[in-house]
């Protein structure tokens, strides 16, 4: 069912394509972004609000979390940024009226696109069990609804708190203290599916699961390899940073299956040059690799330097690290070049290029994303890349080390915040002294445990602060039964979404504020805080009227919850913090290390780095008390005869499950989302000619098949054996099962899946 289209909408998917392009951003970019943010705001709007994105009194872009340079242009916002603002800001409305005319039935029948495009949310809404249509709700009655479930649990634990990542530093606070206030950990995040496995490795080897660089190293690095990752679409303001970084001398290494635009040819909107002329190329290298051949090219890298005489960092090695005699000795013996061939799809002259750039590089960062993370061997792919920069003492100096990308604009600060259902003992602890209540230790559900835990049964309501689940999260048709099974599904959003309709026996809408409103409260306006990808922290004030005058802000949806729910017993002093989000930043100040005078450090223009002791001071705080080398087997997915590794990836006119239309521009496709990208020799000896259509069936281990149909073959030019098409029409062929080791992340680039001859889904 989820894999098909649906049926009534409107909305044709009918795919046109042409050659890719060899470059992003530039003019029309800009007339794109304005014509989409006009067609949503009108001109008044979109002025107010474009020219306050990640000003130092603006809000904080709620598109991706790449950090703000120092010194910020007037318009320091990017194309996608300024349609995730668009997507907000919107004047179009979702009203009673609207949901008296849709039964729940035929929303279901809608796609994601034509959900979104529906406006925003203007009322809290319930639907009753057995019923069909969502009805207007107080808001006092909808807290006591979730009361009444929460109370009838059989246990805490039997609640999960979802969190998808835009959500603020202090609502994330206070969500996770009413979580485990309530008795529970089963706090899963978007984070489980997107850098999980970036924070299991680096927590492991280096001691802390962030980045370690800053937006200034990148500007002196000798060498940035960007892997898995595609800044065009996802985090454009970095090809700014790459421009930069280019200008001071650095290299660029990308490696990726696809040739993504903006990572041959960035044409800056922010200089005349950009503008007008061919703009700067970025790559100097492109190692086309395989997918999930990542951790085979780099252990090959890493042995070919232990093979060059002085290419080691001796004395960082000896004095920062531990495990090295193992690892080396392990690297040492991967000497099968056809070995690493196969995995990476390379030549062995592009690999010892690469190494010709990493030796004469001093300053070497490694930029990752999704690319990296959603693999069955993630965790040991990062690994290995921390290996290679360890080798060369390549973290804790200026212009050197990790660099995750994140995703959502606030999924770090969330994590920060303890949206984690493994918390760390002394988190617990500080919590436990602040406010006086012992809070559960036992650990709680990721995302994949809890949509097993819905399926069992052994899970019944289930609450989400933003996000869309059922869209979101691997094996749609499995996902949506596990939800269905629930008591209660109650979602805090801003726009509608597919897990509005796919619900538990009761459901509740809660609409909230976004980024762009204004938020007042008893206290007076209120502004939050976001942590971006490289660890700092600022402010972020809303400055539009909100959508409607019946929203709440997520810090007050969350304090009112717990009233309701916690009762009288609770000591915490929720009222407060809903009336004066200051006094949730002192409380934060004194559970959380690095916020020590919250408010105050806040309240400096541009904010404040969170400490992270392996860049500030080579020290390392893991379990041995240095960095540590890792020795894994190297992995790689194998294929059988006939069939290709399908990766799931986001298209350009979308974020997440949010379309905001059907053109994927730099990679050539119009007016369609139902496609899949294959090689054209392959294409060649599976019969696809270009234009025909095809299913996608994915061949899972336990023998069990799963199909998503009516897919336009393109011909493109991705590695060998390789195919591509969107999420998350493509979630219905990821197994719940199918995950990364240790992190638990869906595998969602790495699918196995035959190509069989269909028709067009229209
Ligand atoms: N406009 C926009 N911005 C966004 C988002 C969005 O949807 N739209 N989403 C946000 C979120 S939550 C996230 S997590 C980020 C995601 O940012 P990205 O990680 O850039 O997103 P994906 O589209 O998943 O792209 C994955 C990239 O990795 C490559 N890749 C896939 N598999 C492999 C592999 O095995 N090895 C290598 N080396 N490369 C591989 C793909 O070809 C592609 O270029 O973007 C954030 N920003
Ligand atoms: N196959 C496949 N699956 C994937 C991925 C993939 O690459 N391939 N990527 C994974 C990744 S990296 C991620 S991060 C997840 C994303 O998973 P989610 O974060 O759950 O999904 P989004 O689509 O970002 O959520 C969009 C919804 O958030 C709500 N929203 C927007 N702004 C706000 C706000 O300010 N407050 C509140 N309360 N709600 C708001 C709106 O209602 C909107 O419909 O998907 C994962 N799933
Ligand atoms: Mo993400």
């Amino acid at each position: 069912m989820a894999g098909k289209p649906p049926a009534s909408d409107p909305i044709q998917d009918s795919p046109e394509v042409s050659a890719p392009e060899h470059y992003a951003v530039g003019l029309p970019a800009i007339g794109h972004a304005l014509r989409v943010s006009q067609q949503q705001m009108g001109v008044r709007r979109t002025a107010l609000t474009l020219l306050r994105v990640n000003q130092k009194d603006g809000f904080d872009c709620p598109g991706c979390a790449w950090p703000e340079p120092e010194h910020r242009h007037a318009a320091e916002f990017c194309e996608n940024g300024a349609k995730a603002v668009a997507e907000e800001a919107t004047l179009r409305r979702v009203t009673p009226e609207f949901f008296a005319a849709h039964p729940v039935s035929d929303l279901a029948d809608r796609s994601g696109y034509w959900l979104g495009q529906q406006g925003r949310l203007t009322q809290p809404m319930y639907l009753a069990e057995g019923a069909d249509r969502y009805e207007p709700v107080a808001w006092e009655r909808a807290f006591d609804i979730i009361g009444e479930e929460l109370a009838a649990l059989g246990s805490p634990d039997e609640a999960v708190f979802y969190t998808s990542g835009r959500t603020s530093n202090e609502a994330a606070f206070l969500y996770q203290l009413f979580a485990r206030e309530f008795g529970t950990n089963n706090l899963p995040d978007c984070s489980n599916m997107c850098h999980e496995s970036s924070g299991s490795a680096l927590t492991e080897t280096i001691g802390i699961g962030k980045g370690s660089v800053l937006l200034e190293d990148l500007y002196k690095a000798d060498l940035i390899i960007v892997a898995g990752q595609n800044p065009g679409t996802n985090h454009p303001r970095m090809l700014s940073a790459l421009e930069q970084a280019k200008a001071g001398g650095a290299k660029i290494i990308s490696i990726n299956p696809l040739p993504e635009a903006g990572l041959e040819r960035f044409k800056n909107p922010q200089s005349p040059r950009g503008l007008a002329g061919r703009g700067t190329a970025l790559t100097d290298l492109f190692l086309q690799v395989r997918l999930g051949g990542d951790q085979a090219l780099f252990r090959t890298l890493n042995r070919l330097i232990l093979e060059t005489e002085g290419a080691v960092d001796t004395d960082f090695v000896a004095e920062h690290t531990h495990g090295f005699e193992e690892f080396a000795a392990a690297a040492r013996a991967d000497t099968d070049w056809d070995a690493t061939l196969a995995a990476t799809g390379l030549t062995r002259e592009e690999i010892e290029r690469a190494l010709e750039m990493v030796l004469a590089s001093r300053r070497t960062i490694v930029c990752w994303a999704m690319g990296l993370t959603q693999h069955k061997h993630s965790v040991p792919t990062i690994q290995e890349v921390v290996n290679f920069l360890l080798l060369r003492g390549n973290i804790g100096r200026p212009g050197a080390g990790v660099c995750p990308v994140r995703g959502h604009s606030n999924v770090q600060g969330d994590r920060t915040m303890g949206i984690f259902e493994r918390p760390a003992p002394a988190f617990l602890d500080a919590l436990e002294k602040e406010f006086g209540f012992a809070p559960p230790r036992e650990h709680g559900l990721d995302v994949v445990r809890a949509i097993r835990a819905l399926r069992d049964g052994d899970a019944k309501v289930f609450f989400a602060m933003g996000g869309n689940f059922v869209s979101a999260t691997p094996d749609t048709d499995v996902t949506e039964a596990a939800v269905r099974r629930a008591r209660l599904t109650v979602h805090v959003s801003t726009k509608l979404n597919r897990s509005h309709v796919v619900t538990g026996a009761r459901a509740l809408i809660l609409p909230t504020l976004g980024r762009t409103e204004r938020d007042v409260q008893a206290g007076g306006e209120q502004f939050v805080t976001v942590e971006d990808s490289m660890g700092m922290v600022h402010a972020s004030r809303g400055r539009l009227a909100p959508a409607s005058p019946h929203l709440l802000s997520e810090p007050a949806i969350v304090a009112r919850l717990a009233r309701r729910a916690l009762g009288p017993d609770s000591r915490t002093p929720w009222e407060d913090f809903e009336q004066d989000y200051g006094t949730v930043r002192d409380r934060i100040a004194r559970v959380i290390p690095g916020f020590e005078d919250f408010n105050a450090k806040v309240a400096r223009p541009g904010g404040f780095a969170l400490p992270h002791a392996p860049r500030d001071e080579r020290s390392f705080p893991t379990a041995t008390g240095k960095a540590n080398f890792t020795a894994a087997p190297v992995e790689y997915p194998h294929l059988p005869e006939g069939r290709l590794l399908l990766q799931t990836l986001r298209s350009h006119d979308q974020y997440n499950t949010t379309i905001y239309g059907l053109d994927d521009r730099y990679r050539g496709i119009k007016n369609g989302r139902r496609v899949v990208l294959v090689h054209p020799e392959d294409a060649r000896a599976l019969d696809l000619a270009d234009g025909s259509y095809t299913d996608l069936v994915s061949e899972w281990t336990d023998g069990t098949e799963r199909r998503a149909p009516g897919f336009r073959v393109v011909h493109y030019p991705t590695a060998r054996g390789c195919a591509a098409a969107y999420y998350p029409e493509t979630n219905v062929l990821v197994p719940l099962d199918h995950t990364a080791d240790t992190s638990n992340t869906p595998a969602s680039k790495s699918l196995v899946v035959r190509l069989e001859p269909a028709a067009p889904q229209t």
